[in-house]
Formats: structure tokens, sequence, C-alpha cells
């Protein structure tokens, strides 16, 4: 997949795993997404109460089903094993995951992620194959455990500034109203839990926020 191709699919990216999920159950939300643009959806079933074995196999094929109908690729946080069993569209790992050469190798030529917090991780992971990296935390999130520091914007300009071409996406407590600011920076898309998940009105809250992402794409 080229640089193009990927760039447009991280406009819109959600993440999300049935714990993400309290107000409705992930298939709802999932369809809701779908149907309001998503460009991308990140299969991340972490946490205490994350499924496993078959409830976590079932969810991920109910979810990739609904990704393939509407042509939007399917990727699976960190578990290349069950990325390769469901023939998924790529992988998302962080830095304390398995060493990105070794997922590339394993994974052909599906999409890689990498999480990246500083310019020479984002250096080695596309020495490494990373088609793009998910920079974050941009703002505060309570959506992951173990985040870094908050990095603000900044990272993102600082990486553009330090050569870092390939696609990004930023990532952290990313909103509505926090979607431009991230794009002008220099990201390509947003990576979004909460905003989505926990929205009121799921579709409608993609479709503006997606809107958000091209008008400011357009501009810079
Ligand atoms: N990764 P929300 S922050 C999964 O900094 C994840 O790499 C992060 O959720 C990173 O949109 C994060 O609810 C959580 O803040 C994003």
């Amino acid at each position: 997949m080229n640089q193009d191709q990927i760039r447009h699919y991280l406009q819109m990216y959600l993440v999300v795993g049935s714990v993400n999920c309290k107000a409705s159950d992930p298939i709802t939300i999932v369809k809701a997404a779908l149907s309001g643009g998503v460009t991308l959806v990140q299969f991340r079933e972490k946490g205490a109460d994350a499924l496993q074995g078959a409830d976590l196999l079932r969810l991920a094929l109910q979810i990739q089903a609904l990704c393939r109908a509407e042509g939007v690729p399917f990727i699976i946080n960190d578990d290349v094993d069950l990325a390769l069993e469901i023939d998924a569209d790529g992988v998302h790992i962080g830095q304390d995951d398995e060493n990105a050469a070794e997922v590339r190798d394993r994974i052909g030529d599906r999409i890689l992620g990498v999480s990246a917090h500083t310019v020479s991780e984002a250096r080695l992971a596309v020495q490494h194959g990373a088609d793009y990296l998910g920079i974050g935390p941009i703002y505060p999130t309570h959506s992951k455990d173990d985040a870094h520091e908050v990095q603000g914007t900044a990272i993102l300009c600082e990486l553009r500034e330090n050569g870092i071409h390939v696609p990004l996406v930023g990532i952290g407590g990313i909103t509505e109203e926090r979607a431009a600011e991230v794009i002008k920076a220099g990201a390509d898309g947003v990576a979004v839990i909460s905003a989505i998940t926990e929205a009121k009105d799921v579709h409608e809250t993609v479709v503006r926020m997606k809107s958000k992402v091209g008008n400011t794409l357009r501009e810079r």
C-alpha cells in the first residue's frame, strides 16, 4: 500500500475494544462509526476485563466483517498471531511489543503501525518498516493506563521538522474541538477512542470530526 493510501486511511481512525464500549455494545458502536465515515478501525482489546480466547476471536471476526463490507481496513493492536489467524489488514504495535522489524517479516505487506514518542523512536520504527507512526498522547487520556507523559501538538511539529515524512496519526484525548490543531501541527489524521465510543451520537460525532480533519487538511 502506498503512502498516499495510508495517509487517507489515517484521517478518521477509530481505536476500539469491548472495554471502551460502556454506553452500548461494540458492534452497535462500530456500525455507527462506520456509517459516519471512519477510515480505519483498530481492534484493541486491553485491560482487566478484556475478552480472551473464543470471545476475543468472535468479536474480532464480527468487527472485521463490518469493516470489510465498508472497504475500511481493519488492524489489530499488538496481537500478531490473531492478525495472521484472521487475515487482518494490519497490526499496530507499541515500543514494548514485538520488535517492529520482526513483525514486518511476519506480516508481509500488511499495514504496520508503530507508536513512537521521540524523533529517535520514530526514525528506528521507519527503518524497521513501519508504514505509519502513532504519536501520543497528544492530550491527557483516560483510555490508556500506561500512557506516556502528555506531549501536546509540539511533538508533531518536532517530528516533521526533523525529517520524519512518513504518515503520522495523533492519539490521546483527541476530541472534535481539538482535531483541527492536531492536523495543523502535521498529523495526517486523528486516532480516537473515547470521543467516539462515549459520544451521545456516534454517527454524527464521526461525521463532524471527519469533516474538521478534511477541511483542515485542505487548508494546510
Ligand atoms: N495510545 P482516547 S493514547 C491507545 O499515547 C492509546 O500512544 C496512546 O484514547 C498513546 O481517545 C491512547 O480516549 C488512548 O484518549 C486514546
